[in-house]
C-alpha cells in the first residue's frame, strides 16, 4: 500500500488553444522548451507519438528515423527523462483519412504497418518497449462502410505483425468508444484485452485506460481499472476527468467528480500498480481560455490532485471499512468516504 508514483505526460498537453471552432490561443511552445518543464512539474515520464519523436519522418528514410530518434534520446538522458510508451499517430496522415489497420484501401493498410514498424523503431531508440496503440479512426462514421468481424480480424493482424517484428515490443491498446469515429471497434478494456488473444503473444498485449474514455462508454473508471488489474494488463493510464458524455474533454484529474478520481487512485494504490515500473500518465488538456504563462497548470494541478487523493485513501481506516461492508451499512460507508474527502 506504501508504493511511490512516477508521472508523464506527452508534448501534446502543452499546446495552443485550437478546438474545431476556433484557432489557437496561444504561440507554440518549442519541443525543446516543453523538455525543460517536465522535471518543474514534478513529471520524470515522457510519452511520444511518433511524430512528437522525429516531427519530419516522413520524409525520412527508416535508418533516418532510428539516427533522429538516438538524438533525441541524448537529449533526454540530459534532462534525466524517460520515454514511457511511442504511440503510431494514426490519425493525420491522407492515408489514414479511413483508419489505418481497417482501412479499406490496402496500400493505406500497408502504409498503417509500415508506419506502426517505424514507432517501433523509435522505441527502441528512446529505450522504451512500450507502443501504444489509440485507434483513433479504427471504426465507422455510417455502420455499412466495414465488415466488423474483417475489422477486428484486421486489427488483430497488424497487432500481429508488430509483435513478430519486435518480439521485445509490448503492444498496450488506449480503448476508446467514440470521436473522431461514430462507432470505434475496441470501446472498452474488455476489447482490448481480448484483443491480445487474436494473437500468438497475449503476453505482450495489455492496455492504457484513460478516465475520460471509460465515462465516454458510460463505464466506471476504477472499475475498468480493476478488470485490467485482475487480468493483469494495467500497463498505463490516463488521468483526467469528463463532464458527462459529451466531447473528449481531458480535463483536470478530480476536476468533475473527485469520489470518483479518488476511487482511481485508490484501485491503483491497493493493488500495487507501478510496482512493475508503471508510470501515472495525465492526459490533460489546457483550457482554452487560459492565457499564455499560466498554461501548464493542468498538469501540475492534476499531478497534486492525484497525491492528495492519495493521501485521503491512505488516511482511510481498513477494518473500519471492512466493518461497515461486515455491517453492510453502506449508508454509514458512503458518509464515512465522504466525510473523510470533504475534511481532506
Ligand atoms: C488520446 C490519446 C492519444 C494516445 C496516444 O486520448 O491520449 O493521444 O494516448 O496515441
Ligand atoms: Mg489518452
Amino acid at each position: 500500500m506504501q508504493g511511490t508514483f512516477r508521472f508523464s505526460f506527452g508534448p501534446w498537453n502543452i499546446h495552443e488553444g485550437a478546438d474545431p471552432f476556433g484557432p489557437e490561443v496561444r504561440r507554440t511552445i518549442p519541443f525543446n522548451q516543453k523538455l525543460e518543464q517536465y522535471k518543474k512539474l514534478g513529471f520524470d515520464g515522457i510519452q511520444f507519438h511518433d511524430d512528437d519523436a522525429v516531427p519530419n519522418l516522413a520524409e525520412l528514410s527508416p535508418a533516418e528515423i532510428v539516427k533522429a530518434a538516438s538524438e533525441l534520446k541524448k537529449v533526454l538522458d540530459d534532462h534525466g527523462l524517460v520515454a514511457e510508451f511511442v504511440a503510431p499517430r494514426m490519425w493525420f496522415a491522407p492515408q489514414t483519412i479511413d483508419g489505418g489497420y481497417t482501412n479499406n484501401c490496402p496500400k493505406c493498410r500497408e502504409y498503417a504497418i509500415e508506419r506502426s514498424k517505424r514507432a517501433i523503431d523509435i522505441a527502441n531508440a528512446l529505450g522504451t518497449r512500450n507502443i501504444v496503440l489509440w485507434l483513433a479512426r479504427e471504426g465507422t462514421y455510417i455502420r455499412e462502410a466495414k465488415d466488423p468481424v474483417v475489422a477486428t480480424e484486421r486489427i488483430a493482424a497488424a497487432m500481429q505483425a508488430m509483435l513478430d517484428y519486435d518480439p521485445n515490443i509490448r503492444i498496450m491498446i488506449e480503448s476508446k468508444p467514440n470521436e473522431p469515429v461514430d462507432h470505434a471497434y475496441i470501446p472498452t478494456i474488455g476489447h482490448a484485452i481480448a484483443m491480445g488473444l487474436l494473437t500468438n503473444a497475449p503476453d505482450r498485449v495489455g492496455c492504457l485506460i484513460e478516465t475520460a474514455h471509460a465515462l465516454l462508454a458510460n463505464l466506471c473508471p476504477s472499475d475498468e481499472m480493476g478488470f485490467a488489474l485482475a487480468h493483469k494488463k494495467l500497463w498505463s493510464v490516463h488521468l483526467n476527468d469528463q463532464n458527462g458524455l459529451k466531447f473528449d474533454q481531458d480535463q483536470t484529474f478530480g476536476a468533475v467528480d473527485p469520489r470518483r478520481a479518488l476511487n482511481q487512485v485508490r484501485v491503483l494504490d491497493k493493488h500495487g500498480y507501478g510496482s512493475n515500473g508503471e508510470w501515472i500518465g495525465l492526459d490533460v488538456k489546457v483550457m482554452r481560455t487560459q492565457k499564455e504563462g499560466v498554461d501548464l497548470k493542468h498538469l501540475e494541478y492534476s499531478r497534486k490532485i492525484f497525491l492528495k487523493l492519495l493521501e485521503i485513501s491512505r488516511s482511510l481506516d481498513d477494518s473500519q471499512i471492512d466493518q461497515l461492508i461486515a455491517d453492510r451499512d453502506y449508508e454509514e460507508l458512503n458518509f464515512y468516504i465522504l466525510n473523510a474527502m470533504l475534511k481532506g
